[in-house]
């Protein structure tokens, strides 16, 4: 007599009320499988932080009493898939029960919920207790055939309910309800780069038997220094140090790139998130925690830019995701088929600020939100490259990448394959933008300021070239109208130039 609970490698969550009580008659099972390294090709770093936290969670249970079946990668006895694991300890405790935590990935729920219908045991499903809302809160807000869903009108019923940073009659902090217009400044050295808070693991044995066992990965495993978060109380101090060094100017440089750091001011809290180590609630708790007691030294924009972040665009973004899902990651609005350049995989391209953000990304398994967005996401955009290519890249690329929370955010806040659904504008820029919120342009072979000789910055023409190609589709969006007018009011000779431009450059992707 035993009741299986399947722990998933995102599921870190120590404070479940399933590890309320020790029960002797139930077994966790936690197990490193090829399933799920193999469904596309991972950073190394983000294998080994999520093999270490489920080692690190299977541990902490054993030593609170719980009882736990781990099937590390090694394992001879490891069939590398969770049905087929499962079946082997069903056998093993003499199961009479299965119970998993929802998924939060399309697939996994789908497999599990045919696994269950077919296991022979009674299953049942339980909350991952984890966000601030259901799987369908964020449809259930919104009308189920509108074109466009807007993040702002959700986040104010989620701020309303969550009562953070509302006043007493019930108005919003301050007056307003986002401080994004103050977010904007580019950083020229001051004030100082707060001390990293990262760690320092050393995982060389863990990467070893990763490798051993044959797992494929890419970019930089950074085993002796490893700086991602084990457990609860590792991610706990990161989120501190954030909360004391990096609140207070978050706000301001949000949207600021530089050479100098990978993160400026920005948390790094999104794989301790998204593997349940924090919950959302207390990241943005402490957050105004800090405001409250502060509010000279941590301003409110900055308070309401990063609570927007956590209780907003999250829930948002995994609200569309299980509204839309499985055919939103087919999307291609903009039909867009231009191959995924070789330089991603190497970070060997003349762009700077490509070569910066792409080679940061396999050095750091990381990237901040400008960098994807602005840099890298609009560059795929312009250039046209198919937004699965892109997907697949960027879920294989970031230590924070569960399909959940990228595909939405690949597949419609960044490359526009949803035609608008998630995200009303697509986000895209030209060199003046990289030059003015960034020092990439300082030490780049292009020319920031030329969109047509032979120097000129490749990002020019790939964002002119954008709007003359979907002039059509845009030219009545109030949002973005006047980039599409001034692209218009071109003279037929200048556009003409321009897409030519565009078309070489596509034509050399691999090397430039
Ligand atoms: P901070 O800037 O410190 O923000 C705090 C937290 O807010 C983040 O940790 C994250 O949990 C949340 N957050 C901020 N923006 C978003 C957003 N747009 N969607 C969801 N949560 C958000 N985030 C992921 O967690 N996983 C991804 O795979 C992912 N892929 C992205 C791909 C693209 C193309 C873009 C444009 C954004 C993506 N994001 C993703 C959102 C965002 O870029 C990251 O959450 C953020 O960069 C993580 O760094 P941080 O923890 O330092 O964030
Ligand atoms: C991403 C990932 C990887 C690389 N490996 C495992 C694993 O071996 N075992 C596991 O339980 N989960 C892993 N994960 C996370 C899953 O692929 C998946 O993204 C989430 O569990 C779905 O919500
Ligand atoms: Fe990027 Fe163009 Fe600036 Fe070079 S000149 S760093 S390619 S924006």
């Amino acid at each position: 007599m035993a009741c299986v609970r399947l722990i998933l490698g995102d599921q870190l969550n120590e404070r479940h009320s399933w590890f309320g009580k020790v029960d002797a008659k139930v077994v966790y099972v936690m197990m490193e499988v090829r399933s799920e390294t193999d469904y596309v090709r991972h950073h190394a770093q983000k294998v080994v932080a999520i093999f270490a936290g489920m080692r690190s969670l299977a541990e902490q249970l054993r030593k609170n009493g719980h009882q736990v079946r781990y099937f590390k990668i090694s394992d001879k006895d490891n069939r590398h898939s969770f049905a087929e694991n499962l079946r082997l300890v069903f056998k093993e405790v003499k199961a009479t029960r299965l119970e998993y935590q929802e998924p939060d990935e399309y697939r996994v729920d789908q497999d599990l919920a045919d696994f269950a219908k077919t296991c022979g045991l009674p299953a049942a499903i339980k909350s991952s207790e984890h966000f601030l809302d259901e799987r369908k809160g964020v449809a259930q807000h919104f009308q189920p055939d509108a074109k466009r869903w807007l993040m702002e009108s959700y986040y104010r019923v989620v701020r309303k309910r969550s009562g953070l940073l509302m006043d007493a009659d019930g108005g919003p902090k301050g007056g307003k309800w986002n401080y994004d217009h103050d977010n904007r400044k580019p950083w020229k050295g001051k004030p100082a780069l707060p001390k990293t808070w990262d760690f320092n693991h050393d995982h060389r044995n863990l990467w070893t038997e990763i490798q051993a066992a044959g797992v494929k990965t890419f970019g930089e495993p950074s085993a002796e220094n490893f700086p991602w978060p084990e457990n609860r109380a590792e991610a706990l101090k990161q989120l501190r140090a954030f909360i004391a060094h990096g609140l207070p100017n978050f706000g301001d440089y949000e949207d600021a790139m530089n050479t100098t750091s990978d993160r400026l001011f920005h948390s790094r809290l999104s794989f301790a998130l998204n593997v349940k180590m924090l919950s959302p609630q207390e990241v943005a708790a402490a957050a105004v925690a800090r405001h409250e007691a502060e509010p000279d030294v941590v301003p409110l924009a900055a308070t309401e830019g990063f609570v927007r972040q956590i209780i907003g665009w999250r829930e948002y973004i995994r609200g569309v995701y299980w509204a839309k899902m499985p055919s939103y990651r087919d999307g291609n609005a903009l039909d867009h088929q231009v191959a995924l350049p070789k330089w991603f995989w190497d970070g060997q391209t003349k762009m700077n600020c490509l070569r910066c953000s792409i080679g940061q990304s396999l050095t750091t398994a990381y990237a901040h939100h400008i960098q994807r967005l602005m840099v890298i996401g609009s560059f795929c955009l312009t250039a046209g490259v198919n937004p699965r290519e892109v997907e697949q890249w960027f879920l294989g690329v970031y230590i924070d990448a569960f399909e959940w929370v990228e595909l939405p955010n690949v597949i419609g806040m960044s490359q526009h394959a949803d035609g608008g659904f998630l995200a009303s504008k697509p986000y895209v820029c030209a060199a003046s933008y990289i030059g003015k919120m960034s020092d990439y342009c300082s030490d780049c072979v292009y020319d920031p300021k030329d969109r047509l000789g032979p120097k000129a910055c490749p990002l020019n023409a790939l964002y002119w070239d954008f709007w003359l190609r979907h002039q059509k589709r845009f030219a009545n969006n109030p949002r973005i109208g006047m980039a599409v007018r001034q692209a218009m009011a071109m003279k037929p000779a200048e556009q003409l130039a321009i897409r030519k431009k565009a078309d070489e450059l596509r034509a050399k992707m691999d090397n430039i």
